[in-house]
């Protein structure tokens, strides 16, 4: 992978759930000096930075393209948005972070000819769509967060056809990790649960048990962003600014009883709110051939694999 108008590497939203291993991820690959982790927290609010830290709010198109100007940078990873319960809450400071701030990302990109990765997801599809989702349906979400991930998807298109700018993403499925907590999602009871399972040995958790949603262990997500960025752009298609990937999917009570298996007299209840309508709204899973075909993708872990690297994380954290 080659930077354009540099060789460096600019991260929006780092400090979430994403940013945080992605780029620990980068750093490695590409050296601690050359990525720029970039959130709305001042330095000193961040404590011992690893690597090169900034605030930066994405709202801001002139800062992005100052920084991106004087650091060097060639490509940027933009994770910065507001997730879905969250953005339920606020739908209009989601439309303003997720749309306004995915427009000036890509208004940099233009000026500083950078590539840009920007995570879509599978909240895109609406009840309408197939509950086995395709790669081309019609998207209809019923939630704001959906639609600014819709409209991401759009702009993405419309900047590379109009001004030729290298721009990927995935339908990232609910991410499943512990090293940072879960950013304000509907997804978020596949992460809070661990936790709860080993502090407490009980979750009440906020979907209904037969609540079946695509899902992917956080080193499977990080590879495929890598594998993604990688892969030559001549072998990405019509689909390269949102790609449904490979993943698994299970209920809401398989994750509490695959859990059980591993931790002596945890129990879970159910007691389903809000975010239970957001989780319908979406498919069950997820077809990924698409991307199987284009860049060779396909998932590690599996619910039982997940389990075991979620609870060993956590245990060895703590
Ligand atoms: P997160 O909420 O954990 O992190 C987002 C970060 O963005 C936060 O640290 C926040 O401080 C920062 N931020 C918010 N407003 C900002 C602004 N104006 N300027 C700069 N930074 C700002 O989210 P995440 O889970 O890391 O998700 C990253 C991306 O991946 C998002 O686009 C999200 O929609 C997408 N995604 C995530 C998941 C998942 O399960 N985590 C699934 C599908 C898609
Ligand atoms: C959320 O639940 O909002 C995210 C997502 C699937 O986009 N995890």
């Amino acid at each position: 992978m080659s930077g354009l108008s540099g060789d460096k590497i600019l991260v929006t939203g780092a400090l979430g759930q994403i940013g945080t291993e992605l780029v620990e991820a980068l750093r490695k690959q590409h050296g601690v000096s050359s990525v720029i982790a970039s959130d709305l927290r001042s330095v000193d609010q961040v404590g011992e930075s690893e690597g090169p830290y900034l605030k930066l709010d994405v709202l801001n198109t002139d800062s992005i393209i100052e920084v991106c100007k004087n650091e060097g940078v060639g490509t940027v990873y933009h994770l910065a948005a507001l997730l879905s319960a969250t953005g339920e809450k606020n739908p209009a400071l989601c439309r303003k972070v997720n749309v306004g701030g995915t427009i000036s990302v890509f208004e940099a990109a233009r000026q500083c000819s950078m590539r840009v990765f920007t995570p879509s997801s599978i909240a895109v599809f609406g009840p309408d769509a197939p509950k086995h989702a395709p790669q081309i349906t019609d998207l209809n979400p019923t939630t704001v967060y959906g639609e600014t991930k819709v409209e991401g998807e759009q702009l993405a298109k419309e900047y590379e056809e109009t001004y030729g700018i290298d721009i990927r993403g995935i339908r990232y499925p609910g991410l499943i990790s512990y090293k940072a907590p879960a950013g304000g999602g509907t997804t978020d009871y596949a992460v809070e649960i661990f936790e709860a399972a080993l502090n407490n040995g009980y979750y009440d958790c906020f979907v209904r048990p037969d609540t079946r949603l695509p899902m992917l262990y956080m080193d499977d997500a990080i590879r495929a962003t890598l594998m993604l960025m990688d892969e030559p752009s001549e072998n990405l298609g019509a689909s390269k600014a949102g790609y449904n990937i490979d993943c698994f999917s299970f209920t809401a009570e398989e994750l509490a009883n695959a859990i059980a298996k591993e931790v002596d007299g945890f129990k879970c209840d159910f007691s389903p709110d809000v975010r239970q309508n957001y989780a319908d709204s979406w498919p069950d899973s997820i077809d990924g051939s698409v991307a199987k075909e284009e860049w060779n993708w396909s998932p590690e872990f599996d619910l039982d694999a997940m389990v075991k690297a979620m609870l060993d994380g956590l245990s060895n954290k703590q």
